[in-house]
């Protein structure tokens, strides 16, 4: 079989499919498209008209989670729990990821103070819902390295960017989604699955965008210059 990711490198729903490749060991290629000038080929083949895309032998799937379940589902199945009420209860688990995901984006990309307190406030309630989640770990769902890791960690990877000068992990009311965020940057799939000048690219997307987190970044970074 053959396996082709569509992919925009600075796509945290892209990362979570690269997640699940690289943590199976699956062999495929990665193919990168400009969102903002997209080719008509992919605007062809993505019904929603959005990354990820994986093609299995020319045949195409869509969205992130139903790409990770079918990645698992042919490579062993271990990354789901078996009882049906578990299994619904991580895709639940998936689906509040997606939601912080949107929400993150909009922080991000807010122009003003008002709006990014906003979307910051919203996404540190959400964390500390996590927290509550978490148990000994060392995974979500304890033992088990599950599909629900794979859907937070791109918010992880993108909390860590700037140097965690903005980060939503308020380490002393959420050990343990710290201590998970840790674990999680550590591990091989997590770290190749952005391009190796990920931080960069994302921040110059920011700036493009003449967003208000870019301009606090920016500043920060001309203090430190001068120091
Ligand atoms: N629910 C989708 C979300 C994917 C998504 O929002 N991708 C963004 C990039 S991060 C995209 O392709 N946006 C292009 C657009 O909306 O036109 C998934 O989980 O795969």
């Amino acid at each position: 079989m053959s396996f082709e990711l569509v992919s925009f490198k600075t796509c945290p729903f892209v990362q979570r499919a690269a997640i699940t490749l690289g943590y199976k060991n699956v062999e495929h290629t990665v193919t990168f498209i400009d969102l903002a000038d997209p080719p008509a080929w992919f605007l062809d083949i993505s019904p929603l008209k959005k990354v990820p895309l994986l093609k299995v032998d020319g045949e195409i799937l869509f969205e992130s989670a139903v790409i990770n379940e079918y990645l698992d589902e042919i490579t062993g199945g271990e990354l789901q729990p078996k009882a049906p009420l578990e299994r619904a209860k991580n895709r639940a688990w998936i689906e509040f990821a997606s939601n912080m995901l949107g929400n993150s984006y909009m922080m991000t990309n807010a122009l003003d103070k008002e709006k990014y307190e906003k979307y910051c406030s919203t996404l540190v309630s959400q964390m500390h819902r996590v927290e509550k989640c978490l148990g000994e770990g060392p995974w979500f769902s304890g033992e088990q390295f599950t599909l629900v890791d794979t859907a937070f960690a791109p918010i992880f990877v993108h909390d860590a960017v700037a140097d965690y000068h903005f980060s939503l992990i308020e380490s002393k009311s959420m050990p343990r989604v710290n201590d998970w965020a840790k674990r999680l940057l550590a591990l091989p799939a997590v770290k190749n699955s952005v391009v190796p000048d990920f931080d960069s690219l994302y921040l110059a997307g920011l700036e493009k965008a003449n967003s208000y987190i870019w301009h606090q970044y920016a500043a920060i970074s001309d203090q430190e210059k001068t120091e």
